[in-house]
């Protein structure tokens, strides 16, 4: 933990049963909090739960149940509690008071396991504009948090009002400072990634750990590093693929998970770009989870919170050597109606051929054949229909034309013919 206070070890979690949710939602929600801890380091000793219909404003919890969690907290020797549920500043400086350890919330834990794990500039820079931006409001208690980040600030303990009201003068101009370097490395990587707007992109989307990686690589025979564990990749990864005889470019990237800090999902909006601007979102999906309907609807979340709405997607239900019969049998209960899916094992590589085929098949309409006449000394035009299309035929023809039949992407066919259009009717204008 990058904290100035020693780094927690041993937790007890709390989760609250919120409205309609079930029980057993709330075991698996906390199972998740338990793997979030454990990879941020922190082993979990117990769990409190408790079933409201409203949070309290003051503790979040019901007073008696402050008390319980004391009680285990004291009893097992923890010294963290960590909440499954978003707390506010006040909360958390509450229930440190009455519960006598430290107290931390989910996005608290996934921030400290992003800054962690980030190791490009960039993800770093993110990171770290996401932990500003979510200890800013929280300042006053956990002032030691950012001390390292705005290195040279100069705060020590026992500030006032006074200091803290400079402190957050400074974090913000921070702020502005990290958010510029994120515009410019954005600029420099749309500039990189201006030659690939020839190709259909296919970025790969999906709740963590449901094995993107794993399909990647075997899609792309990449290295990429796949661990069972959350959030193995925190920064994109693209290659070039040839599918049913045509390039295609493919992103693998962060994944996502119930109740990610916005702040976070903002500061990730150009590693997540990939995404943005595909043509098509494969969208994997880990089939032996009991809860991959709500993992599904975390992604779409996340997505619209990208404004990522209405992109052609194909599901790619993973993990199916693992999965039992029944599983496989009631999966399509649980995909959204008409969605085009297909069952796989990313690991054995079974069905990885159906789902290729399947995404052919997704392009397929997206596709056309077109046939132009060029004059040959157009030749720059002939090789610009070479890169963006198959050519069927060529004939040459008396007056030193060429006839290309040719198939391709239509969005590219089309821009094509506009710009060749253009070029025929200044041709025309001259003569
Ligand atoms: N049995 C089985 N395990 C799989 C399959 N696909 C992935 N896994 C395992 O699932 C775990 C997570 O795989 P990753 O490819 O790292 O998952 P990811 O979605 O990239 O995860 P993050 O990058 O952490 O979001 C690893 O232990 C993989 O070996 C599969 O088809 N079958
Ligand atoms: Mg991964």
């Amino acid at each position: 933990m990058l904290d100035t206070q020693a780094p927690p070890e041993k937790a007890v979690l709390v989760g609250v049963q919120l409205g309609d949710m079930q029980g057993w939602e709330l075991s698996y929600s906390l199972d998740e909090l338990a793997s979030l801890a454990d990879t941020a380091g922190v082993t979990t000793l117990g769990r409190c739960t408790q079933a409201r219909q409203q949070v309290s404003a003051s503790t979040y919890i019901g007073r008696g149940k402050v008390e319980e969690v004391r009680n285990l907290a004291l009893s097992v020797g923890a010294d963290v509690v960590i909440f499954d549920n978003e707390l506010s500043p006040a909360q958390i400086s509450n229930l440190e008071k009455q519960i006598g350890v430290r107290v931390m919330d989910r996005s608290d834990v996934i921030l400290h396991i992003f800054a962690e794990r980030a190791q490009t500039k960039e993800a770093k820079i993110q990171v770290d504009l996401a932990r500003m931006k979510y200890f800013l409001p929280r300042l006053k208690r956990q002032w030691t948090h950012l001390e390292r980040q705005v290195g040279g600030v100069g705060v020590r303990g026992g500030m006032g009002e006074k200091q803290i009201e400079i402190d957050r003068r400074l974090i913000r101009k921070k702020i502005d400072r990290y958010e510029e370097d994120l515009r410019l490395i954005e600029k420099q990587r749309n500039l990189r990634e201006r030659n690939r707007i020839n190709q259909f992109t296919i970025a790969l989307v999906g709740y963590t750990n449901v094995g993107k990686s794993t399909l990647f690589n075997r899609l792309t025979s990449a290295d990429v590093l796949v661990e069972n564990r959350l959030f193995a990749t925190l920064d994109s990864t693209v290659r070039e693929i040839e599918l049913g005889g045509h390039a295609f470019t493919i992103s693998d990237t962060v994944g996502f998970i119930r109740k990610l800090p916005h702040h976070l999902v903002a500061s990730f909006r150009s590693t997540l770009e990939g995404a943005l601007q595909a043509d098509l979102l494969l969208h994997v999906v880990d089939m032996t989870s009991p809860v991959l309907e709500e993992q599904i609807r975390a992604v779409d979340e996340v997505l619209s919170q990208l404004n990522v709405k209405d992109k052609p997607t194909v599901y790619a239900i993973n993990k199916m050597d693992l999965a039992t019969p029944e599983q496989q049998q009631e999966i399509w209960r649980h995909i959204p109606a008409n969605a085009p899916y297909v069952t796989i094992s990313a690991h054995t590589g079974e069905h990885v051929d159906m789902l290729q085929e399947l995404i052919v098949d997704t392009f397929a309409d997206q596709f056309k054949q077109e046939t132009f006449v060029i004059p040959l000394r157009h030749s720059k035009w002939v090789a610009r229909l070479h890169e963006i299309a198959t050519i069927q035929s060529e004939e040459y023809l008396p007056n030193n034309q060429i006839k290309i039949r040719c198939y391709g992407p239509t969005k590219l066919i089309e821009q094509f013919r506009k710009g060749w259009r253009e070029v025929l009717a200044t041709e025309g204008a001259k003569a």
